[in-house]
């Protein structure tokens, strides 16, 4: 028999409150509360509330009748609302004091402060998202590029979600027909249907693998991209940052070996947050073991990085014999060129100093390091997403080996049974309070 996915019940008598808007002064605050007692709660200290959904221009007052502020109050009416409870969001003016005051009131009135994420968390338990929208909300809140804004509200959106469940309504299909003929000898099913299956599971297999991919990019979209800036010393690899960064936050000088930290910078290029990473020179005979440090720190940051930026003295290029992946040469000091002087037509000519032929460099750095821009299957993802995915299609291609060598239809629905899990744990885990404690854990108060 085919288990019912288990769901949670949500047995919770918490009223929540916190401030929903970030901390400071500023013209509006919003404090959000909810839970059973919200509507209770907010009449005590606003007196009566307009019909659900509306503002309401109230009087704010404190225990002992005071006035604290007069604000929009608003009442969401369960199930109709963000977490599914009775919300009431208070609109104030935006001063910490008076955002104090209100929650203070309401702590004594009954309410309790929230933890992170918990009103999200208790969207997810009342199911009205699942854990990878869930996740996708504090996505949407951390997000730093315009690209990751797109990304995190296609998932929030449910676009993720659903080729998800696409995934998963296919498999209880074909767990449905193979747990249907489990009983029958072999010789009763219909070859055809066999057939069939098989086909379905490759065609399925195709799926979840394509799905992958785009996971794996939507990682690399959520974790934003890091390009190491390598090259023999003295090429003008800090100056190039300098002029990336658009400030000083390199030294630079004709003195080799001037760096040897690395100096990290996010820029923002074409909608993308790119870390640039400035390394020390790397030369085949370093002076000094401080050196030698900052040059064995350099070749790990190459292995991190989406793509390497090896930066040559055009005048002067020196040998450069460092294992990299992906790399772009970067002839720098054009400005310094002779005519005469031989082109490496797989290099781009810069000059740090003047700025000339950084257009260039930078659309083939974008071109090299973008993800399906603005695609429908674009979505900020995670590394817990792609691990279920992994494991969902292998249980799959385990199914297909068991078809193939023909190994029964009980090892082949477990096999199928595995994969529904491992998938279905994406939206929804099966009871892991861990899980949920680290993903929630993250998100900031008031969300
Ligand atoms: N003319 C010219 N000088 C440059 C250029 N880029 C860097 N330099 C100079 O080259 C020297 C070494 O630069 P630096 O950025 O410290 O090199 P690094 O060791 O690779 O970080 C400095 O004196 C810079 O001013 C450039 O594009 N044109
Ligand atoms: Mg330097």
């Amino acid at each position: 028999m085919l288990e019912k996915p288990s769901k949670f019940l949500l047995i919770d008598s918490r009223t929540i409150i916190a401030p929903a808007s970030a901390s400071g002064r500023g013209g509006i605050s919003v404090i959000r509360m909810s839970g059973p007692l919200s509507k209770k709660i907010a009449k005590e200290m606003c007196g009566e509330l307009a019909e659900p959904w509306r503002f309401k221009k109230c009087n704010i007052t404190s225990n002992n009748s005071s006035l604290i502020d007069v604000g929009m109050v608003v009442f969401f009416k369960s199930p109709y609302s963000y977490t599914g409870e009775d919300i009431v969001e208070f609109h104030c003016h935006g001063n910490p004091m008076i955002v104090n005051l209100i929650i203070e009131n309401a702590l004594v009135l009954g309410a309790v402060v929230a933890e992170p994420g918990e009103f999200t968390k208790k969207a997810f338990l009342n199911d009205k998202i699942d854990l990878a929208q869930a996740e996708s909300v504090a996505d949407l809140i951390n997000a730093q590029s315009e690209s990751a804004i797109i990304a995190a509200n296609s998932s929030l959106s449910g676009n993720f979600s659903k080729q998800v469940n696409d995934i998963l309504d296919e498999l209880t299909e074909a767990r449905v027909f193979v747990e249907a003929n489990i009983d029958f000898p072999d010789e009763d099913i219909d070859r055809a249907h066999m057939e069939n299956l098989n086909e379905r599971l490759i065609k399925l297999l195709g799926v979840v693998s394509g799905l992958l991919t785009s996971v794996q990019d939507g990682m690399k979209l959520r974790e934003g991209y890091s390009v190491a800036i390598v090259g023999p010393p003295n090429a003008g690899k800090s100056t190039l940052l300098n002029l990336l960064a658009r400030e000083r936050v390199a030294i630079t000088s004709d003195i080799e070996g001037t760096t040897r930290d690395l100096v990290r910078v996010p820029v923002n290029i074409a909608g993308l947050v790119i870390e640039f990473i400035d390394t020390a020179g790397i030369r085949e005979d370093p002076e000094n073991s401080i050196e030698e440090e900052g040059i064995s720190k350099s070749k790990e940051v190459i292995n991190k990085s989406n793509i390497t930026l090896v930066v040559q003295d055009s005048t002067s290029v020196k040998p450069f014999n460092v294992e990299l992946g992906e790399s772009i040469v970067v002839m720098n000091k054009s400005d310094l060129m002779k005519e005469s002087q031989p082109n490496d037509k797989n290099a781009f000519y810069v000059s740090s100093v003047s700025g000339e032929g950084m257009t260039e460099l930078l659309g083939e750095l974008i071109k090299r390091l973008e993800v399906d821009e603005g695609g429908e299957t674009v979505f900020l993802s995670r590394k817990r997403h792609e691990e279920c995915l992994i494991k969902g299609r292998d249980f799959i291609d385990e199914s297909l080996e068991g078809l193939r060598q023909d190994l029964g239809l009980e090892l082949i629905a477990e096999s199928l049974k595995e994969s529904h899990n491992a998938l279905g744990e994406i939206l929804r885990p099966m009871s892991s309070d861990d899980l949920l404690g680290e993903i929630f854990s993250e998100f900031c108060i008031g969300k």
